[in-house]
């Protein structure tokens, strides 16, 4: 007699647990990894080879039955929890009705109301405009369409360790040749990189580094000729590294003195993980366009142009789109995790989580001299791994401590162009005894490795 099994439901009701029942990844997982190597493209990796059966809360259930505490949240996505109450309810109501008109052929109302509420949250009390698009580098390159447009100007200037996206002109933005770039030339013109702030190797203050920066922008470029600065307030991919205060406002200044236009990418940083709706407010800068994606919409894709409006009105009627750009699923999705966010206080959650975090890993550093730096703010933690004799970075150790977390049951993903950063990114759904939990783990890995 076959018994019947309720499938699991994803979201907060999800037992919040982990629990290693096979080795990872168990035979389930292998048998759908043998046939993904035959039918994918090798290109397309995975970092934890398990596959997803139902996620929610702060863990991930594989087809194993393995449930991981999840602190990758999809690389910044899930902010709101994985398949979280609000967005499968607006999800589902959404899809009943209609599926897709293509918003520049016949549009509808939760598209002006995601725009509305960008313009609302974004950083700065003046007039602004907002376009949606599907992914990151979708929004990256259409910001910089609209500075050049607004600017009449070309050059864009990014900054080392910077991660834009994947497609041509953001490859070019993009910094670190593997895995994003090699092969895969030629690259946009026109796309210059500055020296960044990174405080832990370089000692400068604010200040200083951005005087470096402006000095190379206006020695090797001119002002005359930068449509844009474009810069993640917190860099992402390129090691969660924090400038040291004052560099983002000194860039701000110059920038507006000299006509161009700043744009914040705060892809990874933005809705409430850093500890407030977006990076930005930390340092007090207002950008005149702020680039949004990942955590907007709990998961289904979506991204946004936020700014002045008379820079986003720039562009002649016709001028941006795109099939798919604020799709009504995931409007409706966007809708209800912004309500998650602003009604959960979840900016807050994000403050409580960078405490409990710093505390743990700090102490730990204070053990172990390979920590050479813990850094991050809210839920966007990380901690660089180094040779204590050298301060020189130390990837091998980094992939070690990621793979032992992961066969015990902590999804942690590493970053950094030296590739020894191991970030935290829980979603704000977690909880405290969860988190801790998580930690032990990665502390424990770290002992052994
Ligand atoms: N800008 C700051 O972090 C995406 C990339 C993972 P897309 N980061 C994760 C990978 O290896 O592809 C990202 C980002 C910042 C832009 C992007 C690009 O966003 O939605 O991946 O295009």
């Amino acid at each position: 007699m076959t018994t019947h099994v309720e499938p699991l439901v994803g979201g907060p009701s999800l037992p919040q647990q982990r629990k290693i029942v096979t080795e990872v990844p168990g035979p389930r997982s292998r048998e759908i990894l043998a046939r993904k190597t035959s039918a994918v493209a090798r290109g397309v990796g995975i970092s934890l080879p398990v596959f997803t059966d139902v996620a929610g809360g702060g863990v991930l259930v594989d087809v194993d039955g393995n449930s991981f505490i999840d602190l990758g949240t999809g690389i910044a996505v899930t902010g709101v929890g994985n398949a979280a109450p609000r967005v499968v309810e607006a999800v589902q109501r959404q899809v009943e009705r209609f599926t897709h008109t293509c918003f520049m052929i016949t549009g509808y109302d939760s598209y002006v109301d995601v725009a509305e509420a960008l313009n609302r949250l974004t950083p700065g009390d003046h007039e602004k405009r907002s376009a949606l698009f599907n992914t990151g580098a979708e929004a990256v390159e259409n910001a910089v369409k609209i500075a050049r447009s607004y600017t009449g100007r070309q050059a864009v200037i990014a900054f080392e360790h910077a991660y834009h996206g994947r497609t041509n002109l953001t490859m070019a933005l993009t910094a670190k040749a593997m895995p994003y770039k090699s092969g895969f030339g030629p690259f946009a013109p026109e796309i210059y990189r500055a020296p960044l702030s990174y405080p832990y190797r370089d000692g400068l203050s604010g200040p200083e580094a951005a005087k470096r920066a402006i000095a190379m922008i206006e020695k090797q470029v001119g002002a005359a000729s930068t449509a844009a600065i474009l810069i993640e307030p917190i860099q992402g991919e390129g090691g969660f590294i924090v400038p040291a205060p004052g560099f983002l406002e000194a860039l701000v200044d110059w920038a507006r003195e000299n006509g161009v236009v700043f744009i914040a990418d705060e892809v990874q940083t933005g809705f409430a993980r850093t500890g407030a709706m977006f990076a930005s407010e930390h340092e007090g800068i207002v950008p005149d366009l702020v680039v949004t994606a990942k955590g907007i919409a709990g998961g289904l894709p979506l991204a946004g142009v936020t700014g002045r409006a008379e820079m986003m009105d720039a562009p002649h009627v016709g001028g941006l789109g795109g099939t798919y750009g604020g799709n009504p699923l995931a409007c409706a999705a966007a809708l209800a995790a912004i309500e998650t966010y602003e009604v959960d206080d979840l900016a807050g959650r994000a403050r409580d989580i960078e405490m409990l975090m710093k505390t743990r890993l700090t102490a730990l550093q204070a053990g172990d001299p390979r920590i050479g730096d813990v850094r991050g703010r809210g839920a966007m933690i990380a901690i660089e791994l180094v040779d204590p004799a050298t301060g020189d970075p130390d990837p091998a150790l980094t992939g070690r401590v990621a793979a032992a977390s992961h066969a015990a049951g902590v999804i942690i993903l590493t970053c950094g162009t030296y590739g020894n950063v191991i970030r935290f990114l829980p979603p704000l759904s977690i909880d405290d005894a969860l988190l801790h939990e998580g930690l032990d783990v990665v502390a424990h890995a770290l002992e052994e490795s």
